[in-house]
Parts: structure tokens; sequence; C-alpha cells
């Protein structure tokens, strides 16, 4: 009967098995960008991850992937979010594949995909976020302004609960992707290869000449030599700090200390903000890449 069958829907449970198809069927949407921005929708699938995760509040609770509120304004109108919209309609294809899954689980599993598929670390991820309102939406201004100096870095951060050494592990996902004039006003690509995760990030950071960029723009760095490569102010601040600077360097000089400590950090800022009873798994599972599952 109707009824029946509308249980048996209300009633389907998802493996690990069928998040992998989502997993999949997200690695191709991100391939299959055209001419956008160097053919990938990865980087800016990661930032949504990214931004939608780090509104958390230690303190509060509040904010975080869980209700994945960037659906709702205000908070898709923020400044630090402009742009978005384009990864929120990608995956918008995909949600309306598989309704079954919760906006949260898919923009984090999303980022995920984008960091493994652009030959980053595995990261570790769990589904259990929930669709939320409103009403749970996080107020503007808990996204890092980049500006702004090291102690705004670790106002943000800390608020968040990360120390100095998963900030730096984390700002190095700039060795992906570019700023645009129209989202943010700062303008191009941290490195050379903006759709391979790399620790390029680090060592351009230490072996280029960084210079202030003369244009009308905000105030951003150029390097020296070719001119086509950009710095934000706060990503020159992990030269300049003591502290950042030290991890900086080791990530630099290492970059499988850089992957191990990336995806440790960025699985828990995917994390932050859902209670613990809501996953489903009490240790989060890695999602294979495409193309292990070849072989
Ligand atoms: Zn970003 N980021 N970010 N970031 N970010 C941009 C782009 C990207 C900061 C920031 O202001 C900006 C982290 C940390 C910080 C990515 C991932 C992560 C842009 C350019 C700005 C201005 C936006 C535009 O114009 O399109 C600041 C101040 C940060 C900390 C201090 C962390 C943490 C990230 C992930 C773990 C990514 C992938 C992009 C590239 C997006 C794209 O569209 O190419």
């Amino acid at each position: 009967s109707a009824a029946q069958s509308a249980k048996v829907a209300t009633n389907f449970v998802p493996t690990k098995a069928d998040y992998q198809k989502v997993y999949n069927r997200i690695a191709e949407v991100i391939d299959d960008a055209g001419d956008y921005d160097n053919g990938s929708f990865g980087p800016v699938v990661l930032r949504l991850a990214w931004h939608a995760s780090g509104t958390y509040d230690k303190a509060t609770g509040t904010g975080g992937s869980n209700y994945a509120t960037m659906r709702f304004q205000p908070e898709s109108l923020h400044g630090a979010n402009a742009g978005l919209h384009v990864a929120r309609e990608v995956m918008e294809k995909i949600k309306q594949e598989f309704s079954w899954i919760s906006y949260g689980d898919l923009w984090t599993l999303a980022g995920v995909a984008a960091v493994q598929e652009m030959a980053g670390p595995k990261v570790p991820w769990r589904p259990g976020r929930i669709d939320g309102f409103e009403s749970h939406s996080p107020p503007d201004g808990r996204l890092p302004d980049a500006s702004q100096g090291a102690p705004h870095i670790r106002d943000i951060f800390y608020r968040m609960g990360f120390d100095d050494q998963e900030i730096v592990a984390l700002c190095g996902a700039h060795a992906l992707g570019r700023c645009h004039t129209d989202r943010s006003g700062y303008d191009g690509p941290w490195t050379f290869s903006p759709t391979m995760f790399t620790n390029d990030y680090y060592k351009l950071l230490f072996d280029e000449k960084w210079v202030w960029r003369k244009w009308n723009g905000p105030k951003q760095l150029e390097d020296k030599k070719t001119k086509s490569l950009m710095m934000l102010p706060t990503d020159y601040v992990l030269t300049q700090d003591k502290s950042f600077k030290k991890y900086a360097k080791a990530y630099a000089d290492d970059v499988d200390l850089f992957f191990k400590d990336f995806s440790a950090a960025f699985a828990k800022l995917l994390e932050l903000g859902v209670p613990t009873q809501q996953f489903v798994a009490s240790e989060a599972w890695i999602m294979q890449t495409v193309d292990e599952q070849k072989s």
C-alpha cells in the first residue's frame, strides 16, 4: 500500500556504501566544471565546507556544520560567503539525486571529496548532521577577516577550539583555489597548482620574496619574481608571528607532516557543533577515492 511504501521510504537507513555513492557523484561534479576556474569546483566546494563549519563557537555551542544554516538569509549574504552560491548550486544537483542526505553531511562530505580527489590526505568523516532552521543561524562576523593580524586570527580560531598548530595546518588549504575580485575583492591564486593539494603554500611563503601589490584593491602581497601569485595579510602573518612561523616552517619542510596534521584538524573542523550522539558511527570513516575504486 501507499502507506507501507511511505513507511519504507522514511525508514531508509543509508549505509557507508550509500555515502560512497554520494562521494563518487561529488567527485564527478567537481571535475565537470568546464571553463570555471581551472576546470574544477573543488576549491570553492572546499571553501563551502569550511565556511559552513567555521562559524562554531565553543563557548555557546552555536554555529558549525550541523544545521547547514548557510541555506538561509542572511547567512548566505554574509560578506565572507560571497561567491559560495556557486558551490551551493553545484551541491543542490546532488541533493536532488540523493534526497536522503542532510545538507550538512553533503557539504562536509564534499569538502572531504575535494581534498582527497585533489590529491590531498584522507580525511576521516562520518554522517549525522541534521537540517536545521533559520533560527539556528550564527551571527555575522564569525569567520576570519583577511586584512587582520595574528590577534584576530587567534580570536577566531581559538573560539572554535583550535590551537596555533591547527590554525597553521588549516590555512594550508590555500594551496588550492584563488581569490576573486567580485567575491572577496582580493585577486589571484596562492600557488602554481591551484587544483592540487600540496604544501607549496608554505614553501612559497618562505622561498619567495613577498611585496605589497600596488593596485586599487585591498592590501595584498604579490611574489616579486613572477607577480602572478598572491598572499593575504593573514597568510603572511604565518611567517611573522613566532609561534605560527615554527609550524609553517615545519610544514614547508615536511609534506607528510602537513598532510597528517591537516587531515586531523580538518576532520575536527567538520564535526564542530555536531552532538556526538547524532553521529551514526562511533568512529569516522575513510571514504575511498575514485582512483582507489578503479583497481
Ligand atoms: Zn580561505 N579564503 N581563509 N581558507 N579559502 C579564500 C579562499 C579560499 C581566509 C580568507 O579570507 C579567504 C581557510 C582560512 C582562511 C579556502 C579554504 C580555507 C579567500 C578568497 C579569502 C579572502 C575568496 C574569493 O575571493 O573567492 C582567511 C582570512 C583564513 C584564515 C585566517 C581555511 C581554514 C580553509 C579550509 C580548510 C579555499 C579552498 C579557498 C579558494 C576558494 C576558491 O573559490 O577558489
